[in-house]
């Protein structure tokens, strides 16, 4: 019979919530909800809510943004097939790179790992220089340790705040 993997290991995750479609900050505030909700999944800290330009193809809304941290015994791919599933309830279509969207949930970190394969890259690629990333995260993980990139403090330093507003 085949043997089922269950982890009783708690992995802290940061997750990324974005939307520009179809009442933003109800999109953000339901799916902060439902991450809470989510199985295998505990103690989840949300930050404020952020509002700012979307950043890629112009002329699109401007984008409601927030962070939460919560801890997992998910996989990082059973937590993304989680979070894309969530996504999907909130009847996201992807039509262009970088496009409007009801709904985004991106895994910006699983505790101090390093994954790299077709789906998944973690840390988040962008994590870096977004400020409606960064802010956020700040907010709730000031201390926190990005693993193989500089630290919070520094990469705040060298990013912009431009045109976002915690509302
Ligand atoms: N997400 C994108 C592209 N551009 N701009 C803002 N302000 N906020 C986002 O979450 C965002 C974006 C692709 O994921
Ligand atoms: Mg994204
Ligand atoms: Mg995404």
């Amino acid at each position: 019979m085949a043997e089922t993997h269950v982890s009783n290991h708690w992995t802290r995750c940061f997750i990324g919530l974005g939307s520009n479609l179809e009442h933003p900050v109800t999109q953000v505030s339901t799916a902060l909800l439902e991450l809470d909700r989510l199985p295998q999944c505990r103690n989840l800290t949300p930050s404020s809510l952020y509002r700012s330009d979307p950043v890629g193809p112009p002329g699109q809304p401007d984008y409601i943004n927030a962070v939460a941290s919560l801890e997992t015994t998910l996989s990082p791919l059973d937590l993304l097939d989680a979070l894309q599933a969530l996504e999907q309830q909130h009847q996201r279509v992807r039509i262009q790179h970088w496009g409007p969207r009801t709904l985004d949930l991106d895994l910006l970190l699983y505790g101090d790992q390093l994954i790299n394969n077709e789906r998944l890259t973690v840390p988040h690629p962008y994590l870096q220089e977004r400020s409606f990333v960064l802010y956020p995260l700040a907010e709730i993980a000031p201390q926190l340790h990005i693993p193989n990139q500089k630290s919070l403090a520094e990469c705040l330093e060298n990013c912009q705040k431009g045109s976002l507003e915690r509302i």
